[in-house]
């Protein structure tokens, strides 16, 4: 933190602003086809979640219509955003995936 002095000459704690870069959450949409075993495949695979939470997240999906799997500078979710939809892609799945701002 900065000191300063104000006018009386007392010496104040101010805090500058300090920039954090924007950050990006990256959401799973629910469809009626994507296998949930490939589903809980791609947030193991690609997101670095155990079993456990891979499963808990597909399902949280699956009730609700969509989830966040997780929150992700700019590059990182697009990234991540890539590789879920050109995997999905690749095996012929409807599976969508999609960032927003946090
Ligand atoms: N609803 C799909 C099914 O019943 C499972 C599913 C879960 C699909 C999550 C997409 O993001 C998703 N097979």
């Amino acid at each position: 933190k900065d000191d300063s002095e104000d006018e009386t000459g007392v010496a104040t704690k101010t805090r500058p602003k300090t920039q954090r870069p924007p950050m990006y959450k990256v959401m799973l949409l629910n469809d009626d086809y994507t296998p949930m075993e490939f589903v809980v495949h791609i947030l193991e695979r690609f997101f670095g979640l155990n079993h456990a939470q891979a499963f808990e997240i597909m399902l949280t999906v699956h009730k609700k219509g969509l989830a966040v799997v997780g929150v992700f500078s700019f590059e990182v979710a697009e990234t991540k955003v890539a590789q879920v939809m050109d995997f999905a892609r690749r095996h012929q799945h409807p599976l969508q995936c999609t960032m927003e701002k946090d």
